[in-house]
């Protein structure tokens, strides 16, 4: 007979955090936001994130750029395995070959080019600086550099060529190849210059190194870097094409994978994590999603170095109204929270849990942290910023961006839904929709991490670990929902 749980499974917003005492030793600005981002194994050290944010796993979220931007900022992107394993393989070789303040030219023009081509080329791509080269591509002879100081629009005929507008290379101060920042950016100092490019011994542009991005690079403290000072990048994987993905990641550099299944309680995870422990022990695997106790087990003694939570409760997820498959996001992590601690209890090993999906406040992350998760996965809240995929489109009087599900037919994401040997999306479990545009990841993760610093430092807690320890949560009726918002006046505007 079926089981009916007799407990209601519930969301974030059925909960409240309850003030403990605020002490001096967490105010704000002591709060640490670092979190574990893999199991505790001997002989291995486990990787940690410097802010518990990781982003989805998605074609509208997570590639090269955002990964790149969020990593600067303490957190982790998992590229999206919906695409072929050599693109996939690219972007994480970008990430890993991003060196803060080393900046990969992409506008070069060749001394045949004219001024209208520069013109061009200034309005396409926004930069003001471009390279040239023997033959206007990366991989010819670097011949010297025009920058917007170099020509004056009213004066110069656009058929002018480049060759007699540029600053040739006979008269740059240039960096080598392999120079420290610090001592780029001490030539940019000593000369005056606005950029210094850093050339190879066969004269070919490696990057570039601006003078404004100097103060940008003091300003990143929290940038989550490797043994080597390169920045750290996840992907996604599935069970289907895993024996050939694999080795091309690991090739390109990633640092972990995570497997990207709607159900995630499968014995092809099983195999899928089997397969990379004996293949690459190295390496390190999340797994799910899973949303109880029993599913958290077997993932577990599985090897998962994490294991993802939530089943049906992202913005773009129509799984529980396609399949009637799912659970309420918080109470699958207070369950699996508890299985956690039952198997830390019986083995001494600790799994990070991560809470996928369904955040639509910033106090829910801090409630996902409180009631046990170790770190957030999202897709909508940075799908919103200037560095995730999906277009920026004027959607009536605002901007928008585009934001799909793996599960909509635009994702064609069938290895993430289909367990069959039929290689297609048999119904949609995803929508295709736009989110607000927001901005820049930084200033919005900036807000976003005020806000759950000041609610940690209300409940007493200096660091996650002792928000979990110490978080004493209540549930909420619906008349206190209301109650918590601004009610019976009349606002002028909602600007928060
Ligand atoms: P959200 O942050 O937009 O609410 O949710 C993002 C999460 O939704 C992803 O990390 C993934 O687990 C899940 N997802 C992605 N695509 C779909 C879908 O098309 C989906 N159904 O549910």
């Amino acid at each position: 007979m079926a089981k009916i749980y007799s407990e209601i499974s519930k969301t974030f917003n059925e909960y409240l955090l309850i003030p403990n005492l605020t002490t001096p030793e967490c105010i704000p600005d002591k709060i640490a936001l670092d979190v574990p981002l893999t199991r505790n194994s001997k002989g291995k050290d486990p990787l940690r994130l410097n802010i518990p944010f990781v982003s989805a796993i998605m074609q509208s979220v997570s590639d090269d750029k955002l990964a790149i931007s969020l990593a600067r900022c303490g957190g982790l992107s998992f590229i999206y395995g919906s695409q072929p394993i050599e693109s996939q393989a690219k972007m994480i070789k970008k990430v890993k070959s991003f060196k803060s303040g080393f900046v990969t030219c992409d506008t070069y023009l060749s001394p045949e080019n004219t001024l209208d081509d520069i013109i061009q080329l200034r309005d396409k791509t926004g930069h003001s600086t471009m390279a040239v080269t023997s033959e206007g591509c990366q991989d010819s002879t670097f011949v010297g550099i025009v920058t917007s100081r170099d020509y004056r629009v009213s004066r110069d005929s656009l058929d002018k060529k480049v060759y007699d507008i540029m600053t040739p290379y006979h008269k740059l101060i240039i960096g080598e190849e392999g120079i420290s920042l610090s001592k780029a950016n001490d030539i940019i100092w000593a000369n005056k210059l606005n950029c210094l490019p850093i050339v190879n011994d066969d004269q070919k542009l490696i990057n570039m190194v601006f003078r404004k991005d100097y103060d940008a690079h003091k300003e990143n403290p929290l940038e989550l870097l490797d043994k080597k000072k390169s920045l750290l990048v996840g992907a996604g994987i599935n069970t289907h094409d895993y024996q050939e993905r694999i080795p091309m990641l690991i090739n390109a550099g990633v640092d972990v994978l995570c497997l990207d299944s709607s159900d995630g309680y499968s014995v092809w995870q099983k195999e899928t994590i089997s397969y990379v422990k004996a293949t690459y022990p190295g390496m390190y695997i999340g797994a799910g999603n899973i949303v109880d106790a029993e599913g958290f087990r077997y993932l577990a003694d599985a090897g998962a170095d994490f294991i993802k939570v939530g089943i049906g409760g992202g913005s773009i997820c129509i799984t529980r109204e396609q399949k009637g498959i799912g659970r309420g996001q918080a109470t699958s992590i207070l369950e699996v929270a508890e299985a956690r601690k039952k198997y830390q209890e019986e083995t001494g090993v600790y799994i990070p849990i991560c809470s996928d999906g369904g955040i639509v406040y910033d106090n829910h992350i801090t409630m996902a942290l409180a009631m046990g998760a170790d770190f957030v996965m999202m897709g909508r809240y940075f799908a919103r910023f200037d560095e995730s995929p999906g277009k920026k489109l004027k959607h009536g009087n605002d901007y928008v961006k585009e934001y799909w599900g793996e599960g909509s037919n635009r994702a064609k994401n069938w290895q993430r839904y289909n367990m069959s040997a039929n290689k297609e999306t048999l119904f949609e479990e995803g929508v295709d929709s736009y989110v607000p545009y927001a901005g820049t990841l930084k200033d919005n993760l900036s807000t976003t991490l005020s806000k759950i610093k000041a609610a940690m430092s209300s409940c007493g807690a200096a660091s996650v670990k002792e928000l979990q320890e110490k978080a004493r949560i209540t549930t909420v009726s619906a008349t206190s929902i209301r109650e918590g918002g601004a009610h019976d006046i009349i606002l002028k505007e909602k600007n928060y």
